[in-house]
């Protein structure tokens, strides 16, 4: 039994799948009153996808049922990961694993250090999914997950050798933390900028101009550091050009109301470069214009 936390899009997505692919897995909710919502709608989600619409039935409970979880999968914010996860703590068997789904860093290393008798694995997932109302998922652009685990030498889990390659893009690597580095960095160079400019990623280098290569070139060394040598400049161009149309994830929560990762994103890269001795003025620069817009919004700055 697969345990999904967190029935936000990513969670969803995944419980979808596994539900498509006959893998059983239960989705806890953070509460009484969401397990009520979902029961209301007799645990049916509209699933949209490129192949059409699908009711699914799925199976919903609250972190303190009983049950013990030896698999667990954590598909909240995030900042909301540590403590979700420490909710079930009583509930983990020891030697199970955990796989977590967040975008930025800093959620999957304080969770490792919580959860010291499970292994924890990381995934950077570029699916793009959401919820045009509740009770319905929409997967909009089919990506792919690259899983590895925090403590290198760790084996992969045999539950994701499971996962039919039809409905489950991914793949293995080890050491994990380049990829996640070079996506974090990445999302530094695009999300923020949205922001603050309130525009669609295409749009980043035209209003940016050289603060973007100022930003290019910090990330750069900050890869470097991180034994990461590949050219971003490139790679966050190419991203920019084949996400031109889309509202970043930062964006999307701003437009919402939500509280954003920029504490797990840009805010995670500038004390990583403080820790490093490394100066980077023009990253500095977009945070706090980052925090300026979120604090005219109303919204948290971590
Ligand atoms: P979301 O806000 O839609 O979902 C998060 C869910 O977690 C919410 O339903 C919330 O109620 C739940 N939650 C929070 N605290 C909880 C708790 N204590 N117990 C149980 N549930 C709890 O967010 P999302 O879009 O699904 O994103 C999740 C993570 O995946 C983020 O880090 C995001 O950056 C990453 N991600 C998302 C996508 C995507 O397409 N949505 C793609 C790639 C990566
Ligand atoms: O990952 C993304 C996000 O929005 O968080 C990018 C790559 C910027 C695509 O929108």
């Amino acid at each position: 039994m697969l345990y999904i936390l967190g029935a936000g899009s990513l969670g969803l997505l995944w419980a979808a799948r596994l539900q498509q692919a006959d893998i059983a897995c239960r989705v806890i909710v953070r509460n009484a009153e969401q397990l009520q919502a979902w029961q209301q709608r007799s645990n049916r989600l509209q699933f949209n996808d490129s192949t059409g619409n699908h009711t699914l039935t799925l199976n919903f409970e609250t972190p303190n049922t009983a049950r013990m979880i030896r698999h667990l999968i954590v598909a909240t914010k995030a900042h909301s990961a540590l403590e979700a996860v420490r909710q079930l703590r009583h509930r983990l068997r020891p030697a199970g694993d955990i796989l977590m789904l967040q975008n930025g860093l800093g959620s999957q290393q304080a969770v490792a250090q919580a959860c010291r008798a499970q292994q924890v694995f990381a995934a950077s997932v570029t699916d793009g999914a959401w919820q045009p109302a509740p009770g319905e998922l929409t997967w909009a652009g089919r990506g792919s997950s690259v899983v590895g685990p925090l403590d290198t030498g760790t084996p992969c889990p045999e539950w994701l050798n499971r996962l039919p390659p039809a409905l489950f893009d991914w793949r293995w690597q080890t050491p994990i933390m380049p990829t996640l580095w070079r996506k974090l960095a990445i999302n530094c160079a695009i999300n923020p900028f949205t922001l603050i400019y309130d525009c669609h990623n295409g749009e980043v280098p035209a209003q940016a101009g050289a603060w973007l290569d100022s930003c290019l070139t910090e990330l750069q060394e900050l890869l470097r550091l991180q034994g990461v040598t590949e050219d971003l400049a490139p790679l966050v161009h190419d991203v920019i050009r084949s996400t031109a149309a889309n509202s970043s994830s930062m964006r999307q929560d701003l437009h919402a109301g939500r509280r954003t990762e920029i504490d797990y994103i840009l805010g995670y890269a500038c004390r990583q470069a403080s820790q490093h001795g490394l100066q980077v003025p023009a990253l500095e620069r977009l945070l706090d214009a980052a925090k300026d817009c979120l604090r005219q919004h109303q919204l948290p700055t971590d």
